[in-house]
């Protein structure tokens, strides 16, 4: 019999398909089994009581990087990675971003740099793209993507980083050419602009305003018309943080008629409404994203979305900006909703309130829950089998899951560095007792055991639509090799459309 390095014993193996009795063997960095009776190993974590789970996965969250705004969070690799990992996360993928002017190969060698020095657990990085320059296009961005950063987010709002129509055109053609997954911030920036300006004109400058500003249509709008957009070159796209119901609309009617478009929520989005931006003072400001907040109606539509399959994934947008000049508030008191950083923190919490509010209210099913907090990331992203998976072969990184542990969250206790969390005084059931990283056990008894540096980058390979056997239609064949400057093909094909230019 094999001997295992790390055996996780007598308890219960949740996956995205199903819950059983199993234990775990370990051998180095991978599962080597997962059979009902294993013996012992070199050692041995007692899980009876216990759900074992696939840790976490969380695509999207801001670590190290400065905001289009120009605003930097508190987190750096180590804390925001050390916060992930004490919340049962074993890989994270933040984001290298361009800004304008600057090279997108130069960001990425930083960011890469960074990470390296200072994640605990595993990791990639999806990239920012704020221009269409040939160089940027065509050399720096093929090459990242042929390297292993399979994904890449584009802005239609925010002034810094958005990109117009024509250059989402340009982007999704290469996208799928290179089978790259293109990630938006759907929200049309020109409504906003608009609203933002009438009412900073009349003296709202309040935080509740954001909200106001951030209208639902402008994100319904927006998802509606780039989910259009992909569809000239049959290219997918994964809606991220999606707010509105609206927009969740959209997206649904769109899947239906087989566009390959994919939708992503945040707790915030599940938990919390409008309303908390509605306080006295600035303390509203912790509570701007965006998209904004909206209402309970919203909150039901995306569970509905997250049982449906509609939205695939969870992540928590984590972007730590701190209460005070250096983020929320820049002009201390006198900071109006235009100017305060968007976002809040969420890494740590985003599991816990996951399985609180969805498993144990009976919303979700243990294996959606695994699906959507790790599982479909892994998918999606181009980490699966490798990530998010409990059988032989896989990386060994496991949550060994509290399903009765009731822990109250506050800034105080969690292991960001935001100094803040909007979920302060929220008791929730379910936390990670143990958690395990490339069979490395990094969180026990409430005490980390990880070096900076010891997480490991994971190139990724094709994202989930490209896995698929999916033909595209004639005319995005037609319009992708008109995008990339190819010949537009022969025979019917190029008489039909050719013809038409
Ligand atoms: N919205 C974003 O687009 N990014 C960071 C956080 C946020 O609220
Ligand atoms: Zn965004
Ligand atoms: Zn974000």
């Amino acid at each position: 019999m094999t001997a295992f390095d790390l055996t996780i014993r007598g308890g219960t193996v949740a996956t995205d398909q199903s819950v059983f009795r199993a234990d775990i063997g370990i051998i180095g960095e991978r599962i080597a089994a997962v059979e009902p009776a294993l013996p012992a190993g070199l050692r041995d974590l007692d899980a009876s009581g216990r759900l074992v789970l696939p840790g976490g996965i969380d695509t999207h969250c801001h670590v190290e990087q400065r905001s289009g705004m120009g605003m930097m969070g508190a987190d750096d690799w180590y804390s925001a990675s050390v916060s992930a990992a004490f919340g049962g996360t074993t890989m994270i993928v933040p984001f290298a971003a361009q800004h304008r002017g600057t090279s997108l190969r130069q960001a990425a060698h930083d960011y890469a740099a960074l990470a390296a020095a200072k994640s605990v657990i595993d990791y990639s990085y999806h990239l920012i793209v704020s221009e269409t320059d040939p160089t940027t296009l065509h050399e720096d961005l093929v090459e990242l993507i042929r390297s292993g950063i399979t994904s890449f987010k584009v802005y239609m709002t925010y002034d810094a980083l958005k990109i117009d129509d024509a250059q989402l055109l340009d982007v999704f053609a290469l996208a799928t050419r290179e089978r790259a997954l293109v990630m938006v911030h759907a929200e049309n920036n020109d409504v906003i602009r608009w609203v933002s300006q009438r009412l900073l004109e009349r003296g709202h400058t309040a935080p509740k305003f954001h909200g106001t500003s951030h209208v639902a249509l402008a994100e319904a709008e927006a998802t509606h018309r780039v989910i259009r957009l992909s569809t000239l070159f049959d290219a997918p796209i994964l809606i991220v943080h999606v707010s509105a119901s609206d927009a969740l609309a959209t997206i649904e009617a769109a899947r239906r008629i087989g566009t390959q478009v994919y939708g992503e929520t945040c707790p915030h989005y599940l938990l919390l409404t409008a309303d908390a931006m509605d306080q006295p003072g600035m303390e509203g400001a912790k509570y701007c994203c965006s998209p904004p907040l909206r209402d309970a109606a919203a909150q039901e539509a995306l569970w509905r979305a997250l049982k449906d399959g509609v939205l695939q994934v969870v992540s928590s947008d984590h972007a730590p900006y701190r209460f005070d000049r250096s983020g929320k508030l820049p002009y201390g008191d006198e900071t109006t909703f235009k100017q305060m950083a968007n976002g809040m923190p969420g890494l740590e919490a985003r599991l816990p309130l996951l399985f609180s509010e969805g498993v144990v209210k009976g919303r979700l099913t243990l294996p959606e829950f695994v699906a959507l907090s790790s599982t479909n990331h892994a998918r999606m992203y181009g980490i699966h089998p490798r990530k998010g998976n409990l059988s032989a072969g896989a990386d060994a990184d496991i949550a060994i899951w509290n399903p009765d542990r009731q822990v109250t969250l506050t800034a105080h206790a969690l292991h960001d560095r935001t100094g803040y969390t909007p979920y302060e005084g929220t008791r929730v059931t379910g936390w990670p007792d143990t958690v395990v990283s490339a069979g490395r056990v990094i969180v026990e008894h409430g005490v980390l055991d990880a070096a900076p540096g010891s997480g490991r980058f994971i190139p990724r390979t094709a994202p989930l639509p490209f896995t698929t056997s999916r033909q595209p239609s004639e005319q995005a064949r037609f319009y992708r090799s008109l995008a990339l400057g190819q010949q537009a093909g022969g025979g019917d094909f190029g008489a039909a459309y050719g013809n038409a230019i």
